[in-house]
């Protein structure tokens, strides 16, 4: 495992989010101040775009970048463009953080503390220490469905692997073949701590507390809920079928 865990680059995903860009890449400077952070816009109607090219143009040391794209893809499309952009500079660690203030910044230097001896830190909320603060009853229902669900299904042992406040040394993005990750929503959060897990990387849980948006609307469909079941579904039956195959083929 490399050693080096400097510069960090935060990919910050906005679909209209006009309200909450300023405050939490001023709170994310206040917490780690060495931090770059990139956000990547899908071209917000309400303007987000235009606010981040305002921080951008503002922060005289260059740590604020904006990526524009024309059309909303949703996270998992966005987090990949803000990677691709992120590992083809020298930043050594990419977190992914949302904007609405549900992963607190001052966590990040938490995460990062525990990078130290991982290739992946998952901010979770279903750890002895994590919690989730004003999100309703069906939410906190289907996280936790979700989580059960892949883990009978995948047999990983992350107790969050939905979360999206997390952070990749650049060595296990760069093996996990981002390229063809095709999950759109928040199954793509599944999809990479899958991946990373399967290629062998340590993946740590450290516990967060998790604050539901103030300000702002969330983009959750049943679009989003429908494709992680059945991509989460068909990872799991491949996976069941590798394990029969190599039961057949096993030598006495
Ligand atoms: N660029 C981009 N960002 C998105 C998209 N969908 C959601 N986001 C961002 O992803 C983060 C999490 O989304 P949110 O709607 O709060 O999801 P929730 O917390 O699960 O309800 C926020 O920063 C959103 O603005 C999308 O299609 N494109
Ligand atoms: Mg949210």
């Amino acid at each position: 495992m490399a050693d080096q865990l400097e510069p960090v680059l935060v990919v910050i995903p906005t679909y209209n989010e006009r309200d909450n860009v300023e405050p939490i890449v001023a709170r994310l400077h206040a917490a780690l101040p060495t931090a770059h952070v990139l956000v990547v816009d899908d071209g917000s109607p309400d303007g987000t775009g235009e606010i981040a090219d305002e921080l951008a143009k503002a922060d005289s040391a260059g740590r604020v970048h904006v990526m524009h794209r024309t059309e909303k893809n949703g996270l998992g499309a966005a987090y990949v463009a803000g990677f691709h952009w992120g590992l083809e500079r020298d930043y050594a660690v990419l977190v992914e953080m949302d904007a609405d203030g549900s992963h607190a910044p001052e966590d990040l230097p938490r995460l990062l503390d525990a990078l130290g001896d991982a290739d992946l830190v998952i901010g979770s909320r279903w750890v002895p220490g994590g919690k989730v603060i004003n999100w309703p009853v069906q939410r906190q229902v289907l996280s936790r469905g979700a989580n059960f669900y892949s883990r009978m299904a995948l047999g990983a042992k992350v107790k969050d692997i939905t979360a999206g406040f997390r952070a990749y040394r650049r060595e296990a993005l760069e093996k996990i073949r981002i390229d063809n990750v095709a999950s759109q929503g928040y199954c793509f959060q599944i999809d990479l701590a899958w991946r990373t897990i399967e290629a062998g990387f340590t993946v740590v849980e450290v516990p967060i507390t998790f604050t539901e948006r103030e300000r702002g609307q969330s983009k959750m469909s049943s679009d989003i809920i429908r494709e992680a079941l059945i991509r989460v579904t068909k990872w799991g039956l491949r996976r069941r079928g590798t394990q029969v195959r190599s039961l057949f083929t096993k030598r006495p």
